[in-house]
């Protein structure tokens, strides 16, 4: 399509839909019509995919996440589409601002963080390299709420994405299937020494997909994220009569749970995963019996993954259809199970490993139960006689009362990986370090990446257009040709091209500032950035000492030489996790102190714009200079902001930990400010118990000067905060050793200053990170998924006709 034909279809798709024309329609309903002219298009491609990869007797991959957060679809689907430039010129030429348009969008916001934006930028690399992969999750009536500041402290809003519709989504009714959810199960003999499975009471849901086209970076691929929602089976009107109860059945997918400080005893939660996890496979299985093949060679056409703990059941809802539904015995199923099924863990954080009660699981999903007793009864017999006693105690799926999820991953897949390099390490010397004595080739390291297209193309135009300019466009397919520009280092004319577009970024982020917080920042200061879910762990209390550390010095001595500063938060604290909270109506009261104060003459301002999401990480990234990094070592399993933040020209200020370790690695300790006690440092202190934050208080005059402010009234507003964020590091011991990193991090941040003050050093620092970042690409990331994990090449691989019948309708 040329821009005079779109500009054509346009019209005539308004006029067919809202019968009018362009200067009557609303910014939605010139959305609603450009989405409909793109689904319409990209659907044949999406029919076509689909036909392709079952001629082609493709094996297919499937990632089951309980999250998934893509943001906004309307650009990076223009993008993908190879629409972007034409759509945006046309659209100009009719009168219309395509960013106007896509303003309208909301976010699609069905994850707290990195998890769903991690499968997010996996579904479109897996896309856009032509693998065949798709999604399983949950569609979330209500996404992630929205946050606002009343007070300065957190206030939770409904996020209703749903409202005007989705244009992206299409709903699936011939392919729903059911799913029990309660009731009792009892086993009979049919007569052939076969126990077959009868069910009692219980509720039978009607799981309804509805299906996103993944669209493919220009090569006419289009995948399926599939996400399901609940309704009531219309043989089961009857039983729900009352508002109440359909609302107990609705209620399974209407809220996407924000809380990832403690998962305790959810029962809606744990039915949220079976659920998804059942309808999947289902799906999965059927798809596959419409290709009439042998049962036993499912291993080599399906490959399902299950993202973090929340989908582990996968491995028994597998078993269950094997067994129950297609009568196979036990240990072949057992085989083709672990085959099919691999495991990413996220987090090293003990809180975050679920366990289920017995009692909950069987209440949930009884028969479920039932196979996970009998795959935890064979593992205690395999292992006996061959591990120790006490070993298998500890790596048994059922213990004290107790489901194990990341237990049931582990033993019913073929490959359990981390997320970095120091995560998976981590795993195999501590946290799994019994599963890895069990199966040490299961183990391996998967690093995060991140959709580069997103980070540059789309959130970073001024930046992509210097590239194109100094290195060609070959970097926006191959993002390891960025390295490209190491030959400009010393180029003044691509230095300062490359800080010119920085500052056009932050220009655009201070107006953005000024509208929605009041505050006037100035754009030649340094722009220092934390944007990440609010976790104790994550250390945005560090951060803060350190402003409190700055704000003082200027009190004391006004002429204090220091590069002006903006430190810009962007975070959501869990709505139940009262310390993450806490934290932010300090930051927000500080904030307001030191924005307000005049004697500081400007050098330092504070501001946390409120409900950060895909969005507002498009708008704050491109324009940061410093990213902030700095959880403790050990903690942070990898990060991908981290990624996002270098990518975009940043300069790092981190820990060791988690992905920081391999962005050190890729730019050199020149160019990076890094900081603090190391993972192996902070494991001898929890050995030795010798860590003591008082004796630091007490002898550090710093750190007590700065401390003191939490409880003495300096800041204020903040009685009950302060003093539960004082206790935390005084009374409790500063469980994230916070006070024993202090120290190093000012000496970081000082060098941070230190060579802001030369502008030609920090061009080159940030053109050297810019220049580093394509091996963080998820493209790459999901490569090596594809080889190692799931064995699955891209599509057309196959030129053979493997003798697959042809179909008209897709199947899955
Ligand atoms: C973390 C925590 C920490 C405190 C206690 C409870 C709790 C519960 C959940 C979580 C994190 C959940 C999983 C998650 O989002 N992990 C993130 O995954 C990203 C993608 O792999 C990775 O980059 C982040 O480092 C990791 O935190």
């Amino acid at each position: 399509m040329d821009k005079t034909e779109f500009k054509r279809c346009f019209s005539r798709r308004l006029a067919e839909k809202f019968a009018m024309e362009v200067s009557d329609a609303s910014p939605n309903e010139l959305y609603q019509t450009l989405g409909s002219l793109m689904t319409s298009t990209y659907s044949q491609n999406w029919q076509q995919t689909w036909k392709d990869y079952r001629e082609a007797g493709q094996k297919q991959a499937y990632y089951f996440s309980i999250e998934f957060l893509p943001g906004k679809m309307l650009k990076s689907n223009l993008l993908n589409m190879g629409w972007l430039e034409m759509v945006s010129e046309g659209l100009t030429e009719l009168g219309i601002s395509l960013d106007d348009l896509a303003e309208v969008e909301p976010d699609m916001a069905l994850g707290n963080g990195g998890l769903g934006r991690l499968a997010s930028c996996f579904m479109d690399s897996i896309a856009s390299t032509g693998l065949p992969g798709n999604g399983n999750g949950i569609r979330y009536e209500y996404g992630l709420f929205k946050q606002r500041f009343v007070d300065n402290y957190q206030v939770e809003l409904p996020d209703e994405w749903l409202q005007k519709g989705n244009l992206w989504e299409v709903r699936k009714e011939s392919k729903a299937v059911d799913v029990r959810i309660g009731g009792d199960v009892y086993l009979s003999e049919d007569g052939f020494g076969n126990l077959t499975p009868n069910y009692q009471g219980g509720m039978l849901l009607r799981a309804v997909p509805y299906d996103t086209g993944m669209v493919g970076y220009q090569n006419d691929i289009v995948n399926t994220m599939r996400l399901w929602s609940v309704e009531i089976s219309p043989e089961e009107e009857d039983r729900y009569r009352s508002i109440g109860d359909r609302r107990a059945v609705e209620d399974l997918t209407s809220v996407l749970y924000p809380d990832d400080s403690s998962e305790a005893g959810r029962k809606l939660r744990l039915s949220q995963e079976y659920f998804f996890v059942s309808a999947g496979v289902q799906s999965i299985l059927r798809y596959y019996k419409q290709l009439n093949k042998p049962m036993d060679e499912i291993n080599q056409y399906i490959a399902i993954h299950i993202n973090d703990t929340h989908p582990a059941m996968c491995v028994a809802e597998f078993m269950r259809l094997l067994i129950d539904q297609e009568k196979m015995g036990w240990e072949r199923a057992w085989n083709l199970t672990q085959e099919v099924m691999s495991y990413t863990n996220h987090t090293i954080m003990a809180e975050a490993l679920e366990k289920w009660s017995i009692d909950m699981m069987k209440s949930v999903c009884p028969r479920i139960y039932q196979i996970i007793e009998e795959i935890d009864r064979r593992f205690v017999e395999e292992m006996t006689g061959v591990h120790d006693f006490d070993l298998i105690q500890r790596t048994r799926v059922i213990q004290c009362g107790q489901v194990h999820m990341a237990h049931l991953a582990i033993i019913g897949s073929h490959s359990t990986n981390g997320v970095a390099k120091l995560h998976s390490d981590l795993l195999k010397s501590v946290v799994l370090h019994d599963f890895y004595l069990l199966y040490p080739a299961r183990f391996n390291n998967k690093t995060n990446g991140i959709a580069m297209r997103r980070w540059t193309q789309l959130a970073n135009p001024a930046l992509s257009n210097v590239l194109d300019d100094t290195i060609g466009d070959s970097w926006r397919k191959n993002p390891s040709d960025l390295r490209l520009l190491l030959n400009f280092e010393e180029d003044d004319q691509v230095l300062e091209a490359l800080a010119d577009a920085k500052w056009e970024n932050k220009k655009r982020l201070a107006t953005y500032i000024e509208d929605h917080c009041g505050i006037k920042v100035n754009s030649n200061a340094i722009f220092d950035v934390q944007i990440k879910r609010l976790h104790a762990y994550k250390r945005q209390l560090l951060n803060l000492l350190h402003i409190i550390k700055l704000y003082l010095d200027l009190k004391e001595n006004p002429d204090l030489p220091i590069e002006p500063r903006v430190f810009i938060f962007g975070a959501k604290a869990a709505p139940s996790y009262h310390y993450a909270k806490s934290i932010i109506k300090v930051i927000n009261e500080t904030a307001s102190l030191i924005n307000q104060d005049d004697s500081i003459n400007n050098k330092l301002k504070v501001v946390f714009l409120a409900n950060y999401n895909v969005s507002l990480a498009e708008r704050i990234i491109p324009a940061a200079d410093v990213s902030e990094q700095i959880s403790l070592a050990s903690k942070e399993a990898s990060g991908t902001s981290n990624m996002k933040l270098m990518l975009n020209g940043a300069v790092t200020i981190a820990t060791l930990d988690g992905a920081n370790v391999e962005i050190r690695d890729a730019v050199g300790d020149d160019n990076i400010a890094i900081f603090g006690l190391t993972e192996s440092e902070v494991y001898q202190y929890y050995e030795n118990r010798s860590y003591s934050s008082t004796d630091i208080f007490k002898n550090d005059a710093v750190v007590y000067k700065v401390v003191k402010t939490l409880v003495d009234g300096t800041i204020p507003n903040i009685i009950s905060e302060g003093q539960e964020i004082f206790d935390s590091l005084i009374k409790y011991n500063d469980e994230f050793f916070v006070l024993r990193d202090f120290g190093d991090y000012c000496l970081a941040q000082e060098s941070i200053n230190q060579a802001y003050q030369d502008k030609r050093r920090w061009r080159q620092i940030s053109l050297r990170n810019i220049a580093n970042a394509g091996r963080f690409s998820s493209d790459k990331t999901v490569q090596r998924y594809a080889d190692d994990i799931w064995q699955i090449e891209p599509a057309f691989a196959h030129e053979d006709d493997r003798g697959v019948t042809q179909h008209d309708t897709y199947l899955f």
